[in-house]
């Protein structure tokens, strides 16, 4: 099978190469995803598998990561209404610095961004759902305020494989409302709405992710602060 062929020429490779590599299959998945409509038996599928599942197996952390990317979904004991709302608040000042970004607006994390990205209670959590990890300190803002606005498939790459991704903000007039959407190969595709407070811990640089496009007056405020897996315990 090309998969295997893939993965044995992998280890023939250096680091560089194969971050390379990992970031040619990462672009290859995000651009074969199939629609909707498309017959899950169709060639463009089995493209999508091949290169998605190379890339999630060449992943040293590979056998921590669920069928469906998802480590934890909720609302974390920690995160209390005061301090949803200061995050709210920090968000909607970083807006002004925040830089287009293909279809959406990026903002690095503020002070208490910064506090929560390197704070126990959060690196608590996600170890004790993801397994042991390291706080890589990036926290950004991520912003879908104008119509149309949304991220295409792709997997995170680069430093860090674990996102805490905590919705701040979900406003809208109308449905149906943006999602974040996650392909992966063994599970069914996920369609995720998050509620204002809620979090979710995923894989990012194993699953393919997306965000649909948010509609007219519809505003989509996000938190992602990242994580890296400690190799010791694999
Ligand atoms: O908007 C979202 O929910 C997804 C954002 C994303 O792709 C990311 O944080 O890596
Ligand atoms: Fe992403």
């Amino acid at each position: 099978m090309l998969s295997s062929r893939i993965l044995q020429l992998s280890e023939s490779l250096n680091e560089p190469e194969r971050d390379n590599l990992k970031l040619l299959l990462g672009m290859a998945a995000g651009q074969l995803i199939p629609s909707d409509a498309e017959e899950v038996d169709s060639a463009r599928f089995e493209a999508y598998k091949t290169v998605a599942s190379c890339l999630a197996r060449l992943q040293p952390h590979r056998d921590r990561v669920p069928k469906n990317g998802i480590a934890w979904r909720g609302r974390p004991s920690f995160l209390d209404h005061a301090m949803l709302n200061s995050l709210r608040e920090e968000a909607t000042r970083e807006r002004q610095s925040a830089l287009r970004h293909d279809e959406h607006f990026l903002g690095c994390g503020g002070i208490l961004a910064n506090e929560l990205a390197s704070s126990t209670d959060l690196l608590s959590l996600v170890e004790g759902v993801a397994g042991s990890v390291a706080a890589t300190g990036t926290a950004s803002y991520i912003y879908y305020d104008e119509p149309g606005q949304n991220i295409c498939p792709h997997i995170d790459t680069g430093i860090f494989s674990v996102n805490a991704l905590f919705m701040l903000r979900h406003d809208f007039v109308d449905r149906p409302l943006s999602s974040l959407q996650l392909y992966p190969v063994d599970a069914p595709r996920e369609t995720l709405q998050l509620e204002p407070g809620e979090l979710i811990v995923f894989w990012a640089d194993s699953v393919v992710h997306a965000r649909t496009s948010v509609g007219p007056g519809e505003v989509v405020n996000i938190l992602t602060v990242g994580f890296s897996p400690n190799v010791v315990d694999d």
